[in-house]
């Protein structure tokens, strides 16, 4: 049985048999229930009227089938799904994933964790998470635009900037949304810029929201760093992926005098001691959508790509899985450990295995986990939808110190929370308590519900 308080084995063993074979969503639920036990001791009104498990319950969990027709003329079925798991504090607020991977199990761990990140933020916002098993990889741009009119055809009916309010995740970028809203604007006959996040300038998007989940990630380290006296000054990074999150986040750290040398795509690694040349990765990522690989065969001399392969093994100080989830072993950890990492932050969501969560905190290792150090891309969302609803625009200065000022903020929670609790440089159980209290609080005042 895991390392969770006895009053709450019943519930996590009922999380288990109502959500059989959901292997991430028990892994999220039981990495949140091992550090409420500490909570319910101190405030055990909140294991009253079944608050945990209502927390544990989606409100609202849709599932829906996505047709639409490739280039050729040949018809598709996807699935598609939403999870709107809780709005005490706001509407549903969370991203969209497009990836092959994606099953109820994977939505609907990442609208739990979105549910106390969103909370940590202290902004008004609920969580919520959603996608579909469409694989966008090798499709057209007029395949992915039929895809995503298809999918908000049937999703449409349960969106509103009051009701659920989706953003992109994996696979879903500026270029989704931008089809995405304009098939909902065309549904419902409204310019509704709240209804969605992430959008492009000229439909009401907000400035900085591209950059804001690697940016904030990397204001987090920072900070967790800075506990220590320490900085990103000419530290060795490793950033994994090459997506939108590990782009902006070897972005910062470049501009925090940090010098990232490796990072990846499912494919594979890409190592460079010179320090990762950004502005070619985001050509080949962003502008050609093309595969890591392609960085040695541009770049030459210097580098090395390494096929499949642990991108952990490069000998770093820093480590940000930014990829996507149980990318980062007990193995992995070890050999960072091994290595003198000095701090780990998940720039994805549960990149890190439990196993790899405990070796680096027994090591010592500074560890932010996802739910505090990602949320920098839905604060930001929280503040296009501030700017939608006064239809206001802000400049990237001003919107980038509301976000590294809530970055900070959420920091200071997390590590003031687990001091409160005992726990002093514990993040995970800071995060997890100072979310779950947020969430609960709102719980409560609205009665059963
Ligand atoms: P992108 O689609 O932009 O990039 C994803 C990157 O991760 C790609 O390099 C991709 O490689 C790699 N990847 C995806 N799935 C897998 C897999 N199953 N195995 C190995 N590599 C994989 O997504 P984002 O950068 O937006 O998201 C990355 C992570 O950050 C996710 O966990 C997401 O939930 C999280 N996140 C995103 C936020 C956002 O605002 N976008 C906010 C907070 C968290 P390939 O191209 O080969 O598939
Ligand atoms: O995991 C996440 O926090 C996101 N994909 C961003 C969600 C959002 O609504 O901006």
């Amino acid at each position: 049985m895991p390392n969770i308080d006895e009053k709450l084995v019943p519930i996590f063993e009922e999380v288990l048999r109502r959500n059989a074979g959901e292997s991430e969503f028990h892994q999220a639920v039981e990495e949140v229930f091992e550090s409420l036990g500490r909570v319910i001791a101190k405030k055990p009104e909140y294991a009253e009227s079944a608050l945990i498990e209502r927390l544990c319950e989606p409100e609202r969990q849709i599932i829906f089938r996505v047709p639409w027709t490739d280039d050729a003329g040949q018809v598709h079925i996807n699935r598609g799904f939403r999870v709107q798991f809780n709005s005490a504090l706001g509407p549903y607020k969370g991203g969209l994933r497009f990836h092959p991977s994606v099953n109820l199990g994977i939505i609907k761990f990442l609208a739990f964790e979105q549910t106390f990140k969103n909370a940590l933020t202290g902004m008004p916002i609920g969580g919520g998470k959603g996608g579909s098993d469409f694989n966008p990889r090798g499709r057209s741009n007029a395949e992915v635009m039929r895809f995503c009119q298809s999918f908000m055809t049937e999703l449409y009916r349960h969106l509103g900037e009051y009701t659920d309010v989706p953003a992109g995740d994996i696979g879903v970028g500026g270029r989704e949304i931008g089809y995405l809203f304009g098939q909902f604007k065309r549904l419902t006959n409204r310019y509704e810029a709240g209804v969605l996040t992430g959008k492009g300038l000229m439909h009401g998007g907000s400035r900085a929201r591209t950059e804001a989940t690697g940016y904030g990630a990397t204001y987090f380290v920072d900070s967790m760093l800075a506990t220590k006296g320490m900085s990103f000054e000419g530290k060795r990074c490793v950033v994994s992926g090459a997506g939108n999150v590990a782009i902006y986040t070897i972005e910062k750290i470049r501009e925090f005098g940090g010098r990232v040398i490796a990072c990846s795509d499912s494919n594979g690694y890409v190592v460079d001691e010179s320090g990762i040349d950004l502005e070619l990765v985001k050509e080949i990522k962003e502008v050609r959508r093309a595969r890591i690989s392609e960085y040695t065969r541009l770049k030459g001399g210097g580098t090395y790509y390494v096929a499949q392969g642990s991108i952990w093994a490069v000998p770093c100080d820093v480590a940000m899985p930014s990829a996507t989830q149980n990318e980062l072993n007990g193995k992995d950890a070890a050999i960072l450990v091994k290595n003198g990492v000095l701090a780990v932050g998940e720039g994805a969501n549960m990149p890190c295995t439990p196993d790899a969560v405990r070796v680096f905190q027994r090591a010592g290792v500074l560890f932010g986990p996802g739910k505090a150090t990602n949320a920098g891309g839905v604060a930001t969302s929280a503040l296009e939808m501030q700017q939608n609803a006064s239809r206001d625009s802000w400049s990237f200065d001003q919107t980038e110190q509301r976000l590294s000022s809530i970055m900070r903020n959420i920091h200071d929670t997390c590590a003031a929370t687990a001091e409160e609790y005992g726990a002093p440089g514990d993040y995970v159980l800071g995060a997890n308590i100072a979310g779950f209290e947020r969430v609960a609080a709102a719980m409560t005042a609205f009665g059963v519900v």
